[in-house]
């Protein structure tokens, strides 16, 4: 019987044991976990302060660029303010440049120094030079002399801008059914085939402006003979309803005239803010060329 008991007491002692054994296992198992659980926890609380701290730094820099915004919107406006009123200093600048040119223009591109033409009383200026329309009429060699008499000569016509400033003005003078017409320093008094400017120079090929006719459309010069037999040698700028342009005609044709000369010189800076006629615009009825009749 003892010895049964003793038996069950060291089968019971064993299992005690192998328990023990177990719950010591368990136990080292649980405190590795805890080790590792505080270790989580540690990096934990340090992503915590992180986020926390770079949470702050974003505040701040929404904060900054809140701040930039409403800068920036306020340079746009004021900025946007600057460039209205550029533009409009620039649009007051042009007319007044415009004018600067047609009076003072640059005689010097290197230096751009500046001439400013100083026209005779009932004379207009433009770019650089004087022009007198006259009111009476006279043939083309009378024309001239006058022209001569008060230190001009009749008109050479150079370029678009000078042919256009010619008709506008001419058109701005003429009554309202009346033709304008007038001599110009142009004659094929040498040869028909060559048309010759008052001072000798040939006249240039590419600065023609021969008019078109109204009645049919076709061009000028046309040397015409049937009123005279000598033709048709001394050229007038005329201003018609449809087209206007050079006219070849009779030399003794009394006419109205063109003068154009130098201004008086006068080398100064411009100033004030003198108000000037309009530059024509280009007039395309102004600018019909046509090749000469050879
Ligand atoms: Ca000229
Ligand atoms: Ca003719």
């Amino acid at each position: 019987m003892l010895q049964a008991n003793v038996t069950v007491l060291q089968q019971n002692v064993l299992q005690l044991q192998n328990e023990n054994s177990a719950l010591n296992e368990s136990y080292r198992e649980l405190q590795f976990q805890n080790e590792e659980l505080r270790n989580s926890n540690t990096e934990l609380q340090s992503n915590n302060e992180q986020l926390k701290k770079n949470n702050t730094e974003l505040q701040s820099n929404n904060e900054e660029l809140k701040k930039n915004n409403n800068e920036l919107y306020s340079n746009h406006s004021e900025l946007h303010s600057r460039y209205s009123s550029l533009r409009e200093n620039l649009t007051e600048l042009t007319v007044r440049f415009r004018a600067l040119d047609e009076y003072c223009p640059v005689i010097n591109q290197l230096t751009q120094k500046r001439k400013c033409a100083v026209c005779p009383e009932n004379w207009l200026g433009f770019s650089g030079k004087c022009y007198f329309f006259s009111n009476e009429t006279m043939n083309w060699n009378a024309s001239r002399n006058k022209c001569k008499s008060i230190n001009g000569d009749l008109v050479i016509i150079e370029t678009a801008e000078e042919q256009s400033f010619l008709i506008k003005t001419t058109k701005n003078k003429r009554g309202a059914e009346q033709q304008g017409k007038y001599w110009i320093g142009l004659t094929g008094h040498v040869t028909e085939k060559q048309f010759v400017w008052v001072d000798s120079r040939p006249l240039d090929v590419n600065s023609r402006f021969w008019a078109k006719r109204d009645q049919d459309d076709k061009f000028e010069p046309d040397n015409w003979t049937q009123n005279n037999l000598n033709g048709e040698d001394c050229v007038q700028l005329q201003v018609n309803k449809k087209y206007s342009g050079w006219y070849d005609a009779e030399c003794n044709e009394h006419q109205k005239w063109i003068c154009e000369a130098k201004p008086a010189g006068l080398q100064t800076e411009m100033k004030g803010n003198r108000k000037i006629q309009e530059q024509p615009t280009s007039d395309q009825e102004q600018n019909h060329r046509a090749p000469m009749k050879q």
